[in-house]
């Protein structure tokens, strides 16, 4: 999940002196940041360490990552001409996208036989921040915006979609074994509107690694507050559904009828409870999964900053026994 590195020295040291984007962007960093949680927690898998408004950057579009705000734009995109200039930046190219598939390749060759999970944001949640300007409460310029100009927002999420769905593929084409599309905002949104004005550039956003899925690549799909849109989020093309840690598990496969693999589910903020306290809870979580076809353990959102690596470790390692 998100940030599982923030909470180590290691991550804290090799990032010093080096912005976020170009962290991302610069193959050794990136690969040696991804490892370092794979390395000291023993988990099953790595998240290629990127962000989701790295195509952005890459397509040209004035973004940067300011420390403990997240992504913020030069300026916003609210208007048709707006989102007109946007569109002649045009699709990603190969050339483009190079920095990230040298950085998939060699994470791949130094993890063995541990999987790379490769990831995107969805269209909804990119064009929330460009809309807005970077990180808001609750999306109301972009929620705004699909209503009062539809052709517009038609236009700006399908740009979206393309630029997304193309870091995606290349991060699989390099290697990556999995896929996680991240509509991280999308909770903001009621099923009505998830459906008509966003459900569409996310299945094209899936779209773009959908042949790849003949040779096994799965597509996760991962919001938080999405308790009422699991149905509408597996049904854009996703193989899995990644589930925050507002609704257990056993309803979420309910709710999915029975037939979709899960992700996720341990609430970050049990990381910093007494021990018994977060082992019941795992257990709880575990116990729930199985009721799935099958669970991939996980938390339900990002990993706090403050959180004691130990504990990671320690959640890694009973899960494993479980
Ligand atoms: O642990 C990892 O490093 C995995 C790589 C990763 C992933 C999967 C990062 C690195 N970002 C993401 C995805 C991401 N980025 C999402 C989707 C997942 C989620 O909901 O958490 C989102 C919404 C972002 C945007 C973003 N980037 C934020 C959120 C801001 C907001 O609007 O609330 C922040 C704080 C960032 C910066 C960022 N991205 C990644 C890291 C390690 C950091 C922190 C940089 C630092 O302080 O060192």
């Amino acid at each position: 999940m998100r940030q599982a590195g923030r909470s180590l020295p290691e991550y804290r040291a090799a990032r010093e002196g080096t912005a976020m984007l170009e962290a991302c962007l610069d193959p050794a960093l990136a690969s040696e940041i991804t490892l370092q949680p794979v390395r000291r927690h023993d988990v099953d898998a790595a998240i290629f360490f990127s962000d989701i408004v790295v195509p952005l950057k890459l397509a040209g579009v004035d973004v940067e990552i300011k420390p403990g705000v997240g992504p913020v734009m030069g300026s916003a995109v609210r208007t048709a001409e707006d989102v007109a200039r946007l569109r002649d930046l045009g699709p990603l190219t190969a050339e483009q996208l190079a920095p990230v598939a040298e950085g998939v390749a060699r994470t791949v060759a130094a993890l063995g036989s541990t999987p790379l999970i490769g990831f995107a944001g969805a269209p909804f949640t990119l064009a929330a921040y460009l809309v807005e300007g970077g990180p808001s409460r609750d999306h109301l310029a972009a929620r705004t915006l699909m209503h009062a100009d539809p052709e517009t927002w038609v236009a700006l999420t399908e740009w979206a979609a393309d630029v997304t769905g193309a870091f995606l593929r290349a991060q699989v084409l390099a290697g990556a074994s999995a896929t996680q599309l991240f509509d991280s905002w999308a909770g903001s949104l009621g099923l009505a509107d998830y459906v008509a004005h966003v459900a569409p550039a996310s299945a094209r956003a899936l779209s773009h690694v959908e042949d790849l899925a003949a040779d096994g690549v799965r597509r996760v799909h991962f919001g938080t507050g999405t308790s009422e849109l699991l149905v509408a989020m597996r049904d854009v093309g996703a193989d899995v559904i990644g589930v925050d840690y507002r609704l257990p598990l056993d309803e979420a496969n309910r709710r999915l009828g029975g037939r979709t693999p899960l992700q996720g589910n341990i609430d970050p903020a049990l990381l910093e409870a007494p021990w018994p306290v977060l082992e019941a809870h795992v257990r709880d979580v575990v116990a729930r999964g199985a009721q799935a076809p099958s669970h991939v353990v996980n938390l339900g959102h990002g990993v706090p900053p403050t959180t004691d690596p130990d504990v990671l470790t320690r959640v890694a390692r009973l899960v494993h026994e479980i």
